[in-house]
C-alpha cells in the first residue's frame, strides 16, 4: 500500500513538472507569428532579484523599462527595479538597448535573445522594443497577465527570436458615432490591439447617429449632434482635451490615432446641428436609425467648404500623426457630378493643413493626390482604380475584416449584409493576392474596421472583435510565406488562457481547439 503512494505520489510529480516545465521556445504560441524562432537549451527564469536595464541612459527606454516592469510585476509579485545598464550584470536580468545593427529589423522590428542567465531586447527604434515587449509577455506563462500575485515559475526556454512586420499598417478601427463609448473602452481596445502588435486606431468620429469630437468654432455639433446614439439612447462625445488624452495614451504604446470626419454622406449628425450645411436650410431631425445612404453635406455652398476647413483645421491642430479620413463612403443622395468635384475640395483642405488623405475606395473616384490611401471595403474596381491613380491601398474587404459581421447565423449581434465571418475567413486571406491588380507594394497595410450599430458595451465588442482581430494582427504581421490555418488554430487555441485572463469576453468559436 505504501509503495503504491509513492508510487502515485511519483507519477503525480512527474506529471506536475511536466506542466511546469516551459517547452521548447519556439513550441509557444505567439500572435502575430514570428518571422524567426530559434530554439536553444536551457531556459530563463525571472526571479525577485531580478532587474530591468537600459542602455544609454535614454529617457524612451526607461519608459519601456517601466512599462515591461508595470507588466510584469502584479503577476511576479517582483520589484523589478528599472535601471541603467551598469557594469556589473546580475543574472536574470532583462536588458533593452538600440542597435542599428540589423537594417532588416526596420522600424519596428526587433531581436530577442533569451539565455538561461539573461534576456537581451535589441532594437533600431524604441518601437521596435516596445513589440519585442509584446512578444516577451506573450513567452511569459499566461498568468503574466493577472492582477494578483501568483506562484507560477516566470520561465522562457532559451533561443532566439528575430522579428519584423510584414506591413507598416497595422489598424483597427472603433465607431464611436453610432454608440457612443467612454474614454476608459477606448483605452482598454489600445491596449488589446497593442498587445498583437497593431499600430493604427481609426476613429469614426461622425455618423449620421452621432458628432463626437468638440469643434469649438462650431459647438451645435456635439450639444446638439452628439447627444444621442442609436436607439435613442444618450450620446456623448470627447472634448478636445479627451481627445488628446486618447492620442497620447495611443502614442505611448506606438499606436499611431486617426480621425474619420465622413462626408459628405453619413453627416445627418450635423446637418440636424446646423440648417446652413443643408441645401434647404432646414435642419434635419436627429436620427437613431441604422439605415445609411441618405443624407449629404450641401456640396454646392461655399459655408460646407468653410465648415470643413474649421473642423479638419481644429483636429488637424491636435493631431500629431499624419493622416486624416475624409470618409466619402456610400454618398448615395450625392450625385457623381457634384461628389466627385467635393472630394477633390476636400483633399486641398487636408493637404494644406500638411496632412495626408485616407477614404474609403469611393475617393477612387475623384482625383487623388498623389500620397493618399483609398481604403479598400466593398468595391475592388475602386482600389484598383486608387491605384491605377498612384494611390496606397489599406485593405479592409468586409468579407475577411468586418468585425461587426456575424460569426455565423446564431450570432445574435452584428450584421451580415456581406456574409458570416468565421474565425477562419478572417485569417485565410492573402492581401497581396486578394484583388487582381492590388499587389504588395501597392498595400499600406490592413485594417479591421468594427461597426458599432449594434455594439452597446465594451463587452459586445469584445465579443465581435476577438478572436478575428488577432487573424489581422497576423496577417499584418506575418511573411505570407508562413500562412497556415492548421497551425494557426492551434496558436489561437492556446491564447485562451491570456484571453481569459486579460478578461476578455472573447467569441468560443467551434473552428478553434481551445487549450483547457
Ligand atoms: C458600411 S463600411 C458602412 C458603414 C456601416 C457598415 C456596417 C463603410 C465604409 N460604410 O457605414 O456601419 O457598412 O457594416
Amino acid at each position: 500500500m505504501l509503495k503504491f503512494s509513492l508510487i502515485a505520489g511519483l507519477v503525480m510529480l512527474q506529471i506536475t513538472l511536466m506542466a511546469l516545465a516551459p517547452t521548447s521556445l519556439s513550441g509557444i504560441s505567439l500572435i502575430p507569428k514570428p518571422v524567426s524562432i530559434t530554439s536553444t537549451d536551457g531556459h530563463f527564469s525571472l526571479t525577485s532579484k531580478s532587474i530591468i536595464s537600459y542602455s544609454n541612459q535614454d529617457k524612451e527606454l526607461k519608459r519601456l523599462g517601466d512599462f515591461l516592469a508595470e507588466r510584469l510585476r502584479p503577476a511576479t509579485g517582483f520589484a523589478l527595479t528599472v535601471q541603467p545598464t551598469g557594469s556589473k550584470q546580475i543574472v536574470g536580468n532583462i536588458s533593452i538597448s538600440l542597435s542599428s545593427g540589423d537594417p532588416l529589423l526596420g522600424d519596428e522590428g526587433y531581436l530577442l535573445t533569451i539565455k538561461s542567465d539573461r534576456v537581451n531586447l535589441i532594437a533600431r527604434k524604441p518601437a521596435g522594443i516596445f513589440n519585442g515587449i509584446q512578444t516577451l509577455r506573450q513567452l511569459f506563462p499566461a498568468k503574466i497577465e493577472c492582477t494578483t500575485k501568483q506562484s507560477d515559475l516566470w520561465q522562457i526556454p532559451a533561443g532566439e527570436i528575430r522579428d519584423f512586420p510584414e506591413y507598416a499598417y497595422r489598424g483597427a478601427m472603433l465607431d464611436v458615432a453610432r454608440h457612443f463609448f467612454q474614454i476608459e473602452d477606448v483605452k482598454r481596445y489600445i491596449d488589446l490591439i497593442a498587445l498583437y502588435k497593431m499600430n493604427i486606431l481609426h476613429l469614426h468620429l461622425s455618423d449620421d447617429q452621432g458628432w463626437r469630437i468638440e469643434i469649438k468654432k462650431w459647438p451645435k455639433l456635439t450639444s446638439v449632434g452628439g447627444s444621442l446614439q442609436v436607439g435613442g439612447g444618450k450620446g456623448g462625445f470627447y472634448t478636445q482635451e479627451q481627445y488628446k488624452e486618447i492620442i497620447n495614451y495611443a502614442a505611448a504604446r506606438f499606436i499611431v490615432v486617426i480621425p474619420e470626419i465622413d462626408m459628405p454622406g453619413h453627416t445627418n449628425a450635423a446637418l440636424a446641428s446646423y440648417p446652413e450645411l443643408n441645401c434647404n436650410d432646414q435642419a434635419t431631425a436627429l436620427y437613431t436609425g441604422t439605415e445609411v445612404g441618405f443624407s449629404s453635406l450641401c456640396t454646392k455652398k461655399p459655408i460646407t467648404y468653410q465648415f470643413i476647413a474649421d473642423v479638419f483645421g481644429e483636429i488637424a491642430s491636435i493631431t500629431p500623426g499624419p493622416y486624416l479620413h475624409i470618409g466619402g463612403d456610400e454618398s448615395h443622395v450625392t450625385k457623381l457630378e457634384d461628389y466627385i468635384p467635393f472630394v477633390n475640395m476636400v483633399q486641398e483642405i487636408v493637404v494644406k493643413l500638411g496632412k495626408q488623405v485616407i477614404g474609403w475606395d469611393e475617393i477612387a473616384l475623384s482625383s487623388l493626390k498623389p500620397n493618399s490611401f483609398v481604403q479598400y471595403w466593398a468595391e475592388a474596381e475602386n482600389a484598383v482604380l486608387g491605384v491605377r491613380k498612384g494611390a496606397k491601398v489599406i485593405m479592409s474587404p468586409a468579407d475577411n475584416c468586418y468585425l461587426d459581421m456575424q460569426y455565423d447565423s446564431t450570432t445574435t449581434l452584428g450584421l451580415h449584409w456581406s456574409g458570416f465571418v468565421e474565425v477562419d475567413k478572417s485569417y485565410n486571406w492573402d492581401p497581396a493576392t486578394l484583388v487582381k491588380g492590388i499587389s504588395k507594394e501597392n498595400i499600406a497595410g490592413v485594417e479591421a474596421p468594427l461597426w458599432t450599430e449594434t455594439m452597446v458595451t465594451m463587452s459586445d465588442i469584445e465579443y465581435m472583435a476577438f478572436p478575428r482581430l488577432l487573424g489581422i494582427a497576423d496577417i499584418g504581421w506575418r511573411s505570407p510565406s508562413s500562412a497556415n490555418w492548421n497551425e494557426y488554430k492551434i496558436r489561437l487555441g492556446n491564447q485562451k488562457e491570456r484571453l481569459k485572463l486579460l478578461k476578455i469576453n472573447f467569441y468560443p468559436s467551434k473552428q478553434i481547439p481551445w487549450a483547457d
